[in-house]
């Protein structure tokens, strides 16, 4: 049995109970085989064994008391999986759906993802079963505080460096970075995604929507295409997918349908942006409000949106939110790009379809690697005592995702799978990691 099958084998034996870390590690360990087979001082190393498992992992418990006064308990996670290139560094969320599993896959992903940005930061990730949804302002910053001072003495500028993901925004973060700035007397860029008074980055808001069209963009142009005039959809209605959707629509773009996790919008004419922002991000409603604002357009329970017709499509929601069914509905449609916002949100049978059909595919730790690259610019900013201007930010954000494209181009070339960017992404991502972790032994 090869070196890689045996890792991957054995890691899935020993982590059975972890369904999302698995498929992780089997899209990457079953693309990095014949790669990381023909180097014998790979296996010699161990650097495979030594990749699936995190450096640490952080479990606790997070009390914190209700507006009505009663006693909850939730579950905090901090996974620091290596720090071979740089601090730990990653987001944390905040969603009922949290476990081991699902941070242990967003830590694996962000390895590859933070060493394919070009900047010096490891991969982490954390997060709680916490659900903010409908809770209040005081509650939310009652559950944020008490995390915090647990988390707060695993973490540092030199560390491990938190940012946002779902369920943690601008006002998670503050909530989190005024208690540890409260606990430790020190005033330091633990965390990005600040707010712009505080220390944070102009353009790290729209960074990883923005960054995911640009690569797409790159992408497409290489394959004599272009955004412009094509008719996108894209899943989600957070973070991620408004500021996709607002740099397709300067692109020329024509974005028809976004949802959230109970149903979708289409609209014909090309989303009113503005009306999505102001259900989501100051009413934190749900995207079925839309039709208030467009009484034109139209609203579906449940998650169809893959069956509408696009050119394009951008999954910005959450993990396994494509299918196979999907993948085959879009590819029936005409779809000829995939570029995924979020993390893994494409089944491994998804991806396969779209690899198959020759779509135009770049993998979430390619294509999202925009927000972490920009909080690297924040931890940049934060060390020197500086804030750059936003089109500063935004073309060194620009510059990075070309190189990243750039990078995955080649590595698939280099393995003999031409645009196969899963492989690409991969590969390029592997190789960085595990030349750091060669050149400082075992550790
Ligand atoms: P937000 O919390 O801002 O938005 C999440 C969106 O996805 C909401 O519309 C939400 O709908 C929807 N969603 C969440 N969970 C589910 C679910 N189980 N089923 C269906 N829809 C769901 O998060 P972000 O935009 O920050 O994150 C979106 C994705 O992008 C995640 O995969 C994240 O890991 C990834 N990502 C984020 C980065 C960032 O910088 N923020 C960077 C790189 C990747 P609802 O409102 O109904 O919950
Ligand atoms: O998945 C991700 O890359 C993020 N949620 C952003 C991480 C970060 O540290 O900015």
């Amino acid at each position: 049995m090869s070196y890689t099958t045996r890792v991957l084998e054995d890691a899935t034996k020993k982590h059975a109970s972890e369904p999302e870390f698995i498929q992780a590690m089997t899209e990457i360990l079953t693309t990095l085989k014949p790669f990381a087979d023909a180097r014998p001082a790979y296996e010699e190393m161990g650097i495979l064994e030594r990749l699936v498992e995190p450096e640490r992992i952080i479990i606790f418990r997070v009390p914190w008391i209700d507006d009505a006064g009663k006693f909850r308990v939730n579950l905090g996670y901090r996974v620091q999986f290596n720090s071979a290139i740089g601090p730990y560094k990653g987001g944390l969320r905040f969603h009922p759906s949290v476990s081991l599993s699902i941070i242990k896959f967003l830590g694996f992903e962000q390895i590859f993802k933070n060493s394919l940005t070009g900047l010096p930061i490891g991969g982490g990730k954390g997060g709680s079963d916490f659900d903010p949804k409908g809770k209040s302002y005081r509650e939310v910053m009652s559950f944020c505080q008490s995390f915090m001072t647990e988390l707060y003495r695993h973490v540092g500028a030199n560390t491990d460096v938190p940012a946002g993901d779902i369920g943690v925004g601008a006002r998670e973060v503050g909530f989190m970075f005024g208690q540890y700035k409260r606990l430790t007397n020190s005033f330091e860029g633990v965390f990005t995604g600040k707010g712009l008074t505080y220390g944070g980055s102009l353009a790290r808001t729209e960074a990883t929507g923005y960054g995911l069209v640009y690569l797409t963009e790159e992408m497409l142009k290489n394959h004599g295409k272009t955004i412009e005039g094509k008719t996108v959809i894209i899943s989600g209605s957070g973070n991620v997918a408004v500021y996709a959707a607002q740099k397709t629509a300067q692109l020329g773009g024509v974005v028809v349908a976004m949802s959230d996790s109970n149903g979708f919008i289409y609209d014909a004419n090309g989303i009113d942006l503005a009306a999505v922002k102001e259900i989501k991000e100051i009413k934190r409603g749900r995207i079925s409000e839309y039709k208030n604002y467009r009484p034109s357009s139209v609203y579906t329970e449940g998650r169809g949106i893959w069956n509408t017709k696009c050119d394009i499509a951008f999954p910005c929601a959450t993990q396994n939110e494509l299918s196979e069914e999907d993948a085959k509905a879009l590819v029936a449609n005409g779809c000829f790009a995939v570029g995924e916002g979020a993390n893994m949100p494409s089944t491994l049978e998804a991806t396969e379809v779209f690899l198959q059909n020759r779509i135009l595919f770049a993998p979430g730790k390619a294509a999202n690697a925009g927000g972490v690259a920009t909080s690297a610019l924040e931890m940049s900013q934060n060390s020197q005592r500086l804030a750059w201007s936003f089109d500063e930010v935004d073309k060194k954000l620009k510059d990075i995702m070309v190189n990243i494209y750039a990078g995955i181009n080649e590595a698939a070339k280099e393995a003999g799978k031409t645009d196969n960017f899963v492989a690409g992404a991969n590969i390029a991502g592997f190789k960085k990691v595990a030349e750091a972790m060669m050149q400082q032994g075992a550790v």
